[in-house]
């Protein structure tokens, strides 16, 4: 295993000849830091059956398959599967998906700590994930920012990015939405986040998800306040120009690691239609969320 800096990027480390199957204790526990400290963790030129991949991530946690079926791998439910790719017998998995900024499962009761990612068929151009550290958008909040979030909580639901399965046609949207709040009720995290294995402070709040922030007896806080860290963080720029943001594009045979926690994320489709195809393992680790002490 070798591992190197990344050039012409801003962030994470690229591992070269990495084989799951002769990985030693200490190797795993060389990435495992990498991934928290340096947040995105990029292996090059892996072959990985999707039996294999489910290996893989089970080496940086325990792989939790995707609550809706309509996503998973026919030969895998821990495979969650991105896809246009029009197959004659039946679909698998769904088209463009998580093109909005989002932390994977920040809607559940249990967020991933790690997402594994590894496109399996790319098209020619275009096919790529924004990302931005929501640990240095922390650091950059104007102190009046940064004192407004101190003990609050932020709500996040679903509710606005859920994919209409097949089975929903023709079903009353009311019907449809009823159940999505039940099935998904929504989750109250603290609006900072204290990363349990960095101590980095954490600003927990993504454009898709999260909908409102509440003071420290749940009262509700006003909109502006949630716009405000929205804008600074970087996740209104509709250019991707802003300064927190950085973009990770693929080569055939990558597989990227991140840390879920601490980047938020935001899939850049091809605009086309070109045949594009990825899978996702997504596990968690031995840490809460959040750890209680203050960073
Ligand atoms: O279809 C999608 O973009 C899936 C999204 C709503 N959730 C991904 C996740 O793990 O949070
Ligand atoms: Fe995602």
């Amino acid at each position: 295993m070798k591992i190197g800096n990344r050039t012409g990027v801003r962030r994470g480390v690229e591992v070269h000849d990495f084989d799951p199957a002769t990985a030693t204790v200490d190797d795993l526990a060389t990435l495992r830091r990498h991934i928290y400290h340096d947040k995105i963790v990029v292996f090059k030129e892996q072959t990985l059956d999707v039996r294999g991949f489910v290996a893989f991530g089970s080496e940086f946690g325990k792989p939790v398959a995707y609550y809706e079926p309509m996503y998973r791998h026919p030969d895998s439910d821990f495979v969650f599967v991105s896809s246009n790719i029009d197959r004659a017998s039946s679909r698998v998995g769904v088209p463009k998906t998580g093109a909005f900024w989002h932390s994977d499962y920040q809607f559940m009761p249990e967020p991933f700590a790690v997402t594994c990612f590894y496109p399996q068929q790319l098209p020619t151009v275009g096919r790529g994930t924004y990302f931005i550290d929501m640990a240095k958008a922390y650091q950059r909040l104007a102190p009046d920012l940064r004192a407004a979030i101190e003990n609050t909580h932020s709500l996040h639901s679903s509710r606005r990015y859920v994919k209409i399965r097949p089975s929903d046609v023709f079903r009353p949207l009311g019907e449809v939405i009823a159940e999505v709040e039940r099935k998904t009720p929504p989750q109250r995290w603290p609006t900072v986040l204290v990363h349990p294995v960095t101590g980095e402070r954490v600003l927990y709040v993504c454009e898709a998800f999260t909908y409102a922030i509440q003071d420290a007896a749940g009262g509700a806080l006003p909109d502006s306040l949630l716009t405000d860290l929205l804008a600074a963080s970087g996740q209104l720029d509709q250019s991707f120009e802003h300064d927190n943001i950085f973009v990770q594009s693929y080569e055939p045979g990558d597989l990227v690691l991140w840390d879920n926690r601490t980047l938020i994320h935001r899939a850049l489709h091809n605009p086309g239609n070109e045949a594009t195809e990825s899978f996702r393992v997504t596990v968690l680790d031995e840490h809460p969320l959040t750890s209680k002490e203050a960073a």
